[in-house]
């Protein structure tokens, strides 16, 4: 066999840089594996690689966003702030990269355009973008679950004749809005992580939102040595309690629901969660996210809080959600958000009625009005959970295509394998723990642990095939759903059931079962020789 055939000849493929995949080749390599792995940036980095708007930043809090797989790295690594900025996250894996000597093995600047299972032999056809022709036992897609950006079908998008910008495919070189009358289209975490940025550059800022976040107060600060020796000292502990939680961080919440709780206690547990900050708000109360009631007191108090900050009571009204409850849609965390609208040079732009209509050669026109710009940056989210995937035209057994199955209704077996593509594997695929739900570093590393242990398995028991059976996937559709069901996440139209794209199928895409939860049903299945799972 020649040398570039035999390099296209591999145990495994794994698609994407980022978090998941740079761990998963590692562990991979490691076990004394052929790996061929594809990213379509030009580095490692992922989500933190292609998201460089200003003030990018992480929402679970640095010392917990980490890798935990390598006790050195761990010690030695310092990070500066109490969330980490995209520039740090981006040079901690570009570290990662090269303490591990990862880079070797991937091909960037290299997407994968289509795949399929060839029956006969056993094995992934996979071709790239760049022409090159894969033959590989294993398939494994680290493909992030917020990768493929949403790009609204604005009527005249090409019309407009300033600068147009993603929040998610941000210049590297950076933008300068010195002078500049901005637009600012959404308002998610993107949108609410660089406004006030670009508010302190911009002549004019405007922001059109269609629906009003509950942003909380992050209180980000820098880190002192002391913090972070301790936390490196402690992190064998600290790693336990992550992995034993909910949601893949350690934290503590009151036994009682919120509507439990007397005025004066509720009052002083919400103060208390709001001081801490982030997510720890999500944990003020167990019920929050079951509970009408109790969510409404949590909401309530929230919306106070926001009205605190506007001077305009008009602005201040407009900023307010009311067509859900506080933690049903993904919170961002804020710094400096509610301010900016105290601001001269920036105004909300309300276009829940009055909708955005077309773009214009000078701007863009709602049903209430136009408006000039120089600059139009679309923070419009994603196509969350299934876009990465649904793009890559991929074809399992009998030709059964990812993407035509996932446009009807979007299945997996513990979102890591899906009935119909044997030996396929979805790291943070849908119905899995994954974003808001799950510290990513925390789930990414289990399901990277459960995938590699997997392939383990097959090796030592001569077999070389998995796939879930129909019965198994169901079951786990089920108990997904029944869990999902039972919160009022469901009841919110959010990218967390798919809401925001046009057709696609509704589900709650993130298992929300608890990640030490999960984690123990990953390991069930693997102590007990994968019941449920056709081995061949
Ligand atoms: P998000 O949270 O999905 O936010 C997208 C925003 O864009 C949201 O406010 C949308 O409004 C808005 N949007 C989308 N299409 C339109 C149109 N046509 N007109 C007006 N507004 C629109 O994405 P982000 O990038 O901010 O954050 C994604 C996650 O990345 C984040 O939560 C972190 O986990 C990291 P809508 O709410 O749909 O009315």
């Amino acid at each position: 066999m020649s040398a570039s055939a035999e390099r296209n000849q591999v145990d495994a493929v794994v698609v994407g840089a980022g978090f998941a995949g740079l761990y998963q080749v590692h562990r991979l390599l490691k076990a004394g594996y052929r790996v061929r792995a594809f990213e379509k940036g030009s580095d490692v980095g992922g989500t933190w690689y292609w998201n460089r708007y200003p003030g990018a930043r992480c929402d679970i809090e640095s010392i917990c966003y980490s890798y935990s797989f390598d006790e050195a790295l761990q010690r030695e690594w310092r990070w500066p702030q109490r969330y980490a900025e995209q520039p740090d996250i981006l040079r901690y894996l570009q570290h990662v990269a090269e303490r591990f000597n990862l880079r070797p093995h991937f091909a960037f600047n290299t997407a994968i355009e289509a795949a399929h299972y060839d029956e006969a032999s056993q094995r992934w056809q996979v071709r790239t973008a760049t022409g090159e022709e894969i033959s590989s036992r294993f398939f494994i897609m680290a493909t992030g679950c917020l990768s493929k950006p949403l790009e609204p079908n604005f009527k005249g998008l090409d019309l407009f004749t300033g600068e147009r910008y993603q929040t998610s495919r941000w210049p590297h070189a950076g933008v300068d809005f010195t002078g500049k009358r901005v637009g600012m289209i959404g308002t998610g975490s993107s949108s609410i992580q660089s406004t006030p940025i670009i508010a302190q550059q911009a002549a004019q800022l405007f922001v059109f939102q269609r629906t009003p976040q509950f942003a909380i107060p992050a209180w980000n600060r820098e880190l002192t040595d002391e913090e972070m020796r301790t936390a490196q000292e402690s992190y064998a502990e600290l790693r336990r309690l992550m992995r034993q939680s909910e949601v893949g961080i350690d934290y503590e919440s009151p036994t009682i629901g919120a509507k439990e709780a007397d005025a004066a206690s509720l009052q002083k547990q919400l103060e208390f969660a709001w001081d801490r900050g982030g997510y720890l708000m999500l944990a003020a109360y167990p019920d929050l996210l079951t509970d009408l009631e109790s969510n409404k007191l949590v909401s309530d108090w929230v919306k106070e809080k926001i009205r605190a900050r506007i001077k305009d009571p008009a602005v201040a009204e407009k900023l307010i959600p009311r067509s859900y409850g506080f933690g049903t849609y993904r919170v961002p965390l804020e710094t400096g958000y509610y301010d900016v609208y105290n601001q001269p040079n920036v105004e909300l732009v309300d276009v829940s009625q009055a909708p955005i209509e077309a773009f214009t050669e000078n701007g863009l026109k709602t049903a209430a009005g136009e408006y000039a710009l120089d600059v139009i940056i679309l923070a419009t989210g994603f196509d969350a959970g299934t876009g990465s995937l649904t793009q890559m035209n991929i074809h399992g057994r009998d030709g059964r295509s990812l993407t035509e199955e996932w446009r009807k209704d979007i299945r997996s077996t513990l979102g890591l394998q899906v009935n119909g593509f044997p030996n396929l594997f979805t790291i943070a695929g849908p119905l899995a723990p994954s974003t808001a739900f799950c510290n990513m570093t925390t789930c990414l590393q289990q399901q990277v642990d459960w995938v590699t242990d997997t392939i383990l398995y097959l090796r030592e028991h001569h077999q070389t095939v998995i796939e879930p059976t129909v019965a198994r996937q169901d079951a786990w559709v089920k108990h997904h759903d029944e869990i999902a069901n039972a919160t009022l996440l469901v009841r919110t139209k959010s990218w967390y059931t798919g809401a925001n794209i046009k057709g696609k199928p509704i589900r709650l895409l993130s298992y929300i079962g608890g990640a030490a939860n999960y984690r123990q049903i990953c390991e069930e299945v693997k102590a007990s020789g994968y019941p449920g799972f056709a081995l061949a």
